[in-house]
């Protein structure tokens, strides 16, 4: 039997096979994937990011949990979408990671949740500068505007998006929700947010309860 504990350490070694044969173990052995996402890859990923901090890691192993995390993720998303939590559209979402910042595993998680909650979700990727924001917003014009950031060097990007927003007249039309490791529920209050979500799970109520207060 395959455990979550055997998940984290292989993903935590980054050895991608051995996370994607646990995955599947896990997956086959009747394990919920959103169980399998929490429990395993995001608690392992957190020992990693811990791990790095305290200089035990260094980047190019950071990369390779980073990619067994992508490896196994793949693995748990159709089947997360098969799950859906509701096969109603609910609203549209337009995400992204801000300028200067080039994590991506958190925001593809939270697009992902969105998407099994019922939202379309037009993931504009990463370093997306202001501008490129204010485009999408206008190409594709969501009901939501996600921002994500990892760096503290980066949140103020946050708030210049938001700011960008009203000078375009725009910011009356959509709710804004930001998350990311660094950012806090003061954080979003202090640049006009609407929403704040630590993580992916809360992103999805978070959204859905913003497009219902409209
Ligand atoms: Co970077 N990095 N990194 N990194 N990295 C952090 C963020 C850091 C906290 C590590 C540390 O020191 N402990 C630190 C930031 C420190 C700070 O700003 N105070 C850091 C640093 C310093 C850096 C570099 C500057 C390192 C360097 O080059 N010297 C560099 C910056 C590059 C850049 O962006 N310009 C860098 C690079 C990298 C890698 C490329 C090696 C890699 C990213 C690979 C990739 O994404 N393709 C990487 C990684 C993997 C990490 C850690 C270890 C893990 C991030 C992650 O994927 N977590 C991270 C440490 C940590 O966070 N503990 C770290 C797993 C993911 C599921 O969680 O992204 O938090 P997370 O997303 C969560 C929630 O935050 C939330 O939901 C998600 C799912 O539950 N959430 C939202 C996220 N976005 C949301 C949006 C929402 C709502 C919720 O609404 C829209």
């Amino acid at each position: 039997m395959a455990s979550y504990e055997q998940l984290q350490e292989s993903l935590i070694v980054g050895q991608e096979g051995k996370v994607k044969e646990v995955t599947s173990t896990l997956l086959k052995e009747g394990n919920s994937p959103m169980e399998i996402l929490s429990e395993g890859l995001l608690l392992g990923m957190s020992v990693v990011g811990q791990k790095f901090k305290t200089g035990e890691m260094f980047i190019p192993e950071v990369l390779a949990s980073a990619h067994a995390m992508s490896a196994g993720f793949a693995l748990l998303k159709p089947v997360i979408a098969e799950d859906k939590l509701s096969d109603m559209y609910v609203g549209k979402v337009v995400i992204g990671t801000v300028q200067g910042d080039l994590h991506n595993i958190g925001k593809k998680i939270v697009s992902m949740i969105l998407e099994s909650g019922g939202f379309t979700v037009v993931d504009v990727g990463v370093d997306i500068p202001t501008d490129k924001f204010i485009e999408a917003v206008e190409q594709e014009r969501p009901n939501l505007l996600g921002l994500s950031s990892l760096l503290t060097t980066t949140m103020p990007r946050m708030g210049e998006v938001i700011e960008a927003l009203k000078r375009s007249n725009l910011r009356d039309k959509i709710r804004v929700m930001v998350g990311g490791a660094p950012i806090t529920q003061a954080f979003a209050d202090s640049i006009g947010a609407d929403g704040y979500a630590p993580d992916a799970v809360s992103a999805l109520d978070k959204a859905k309860q913003l497009l219902d207060q409209r």
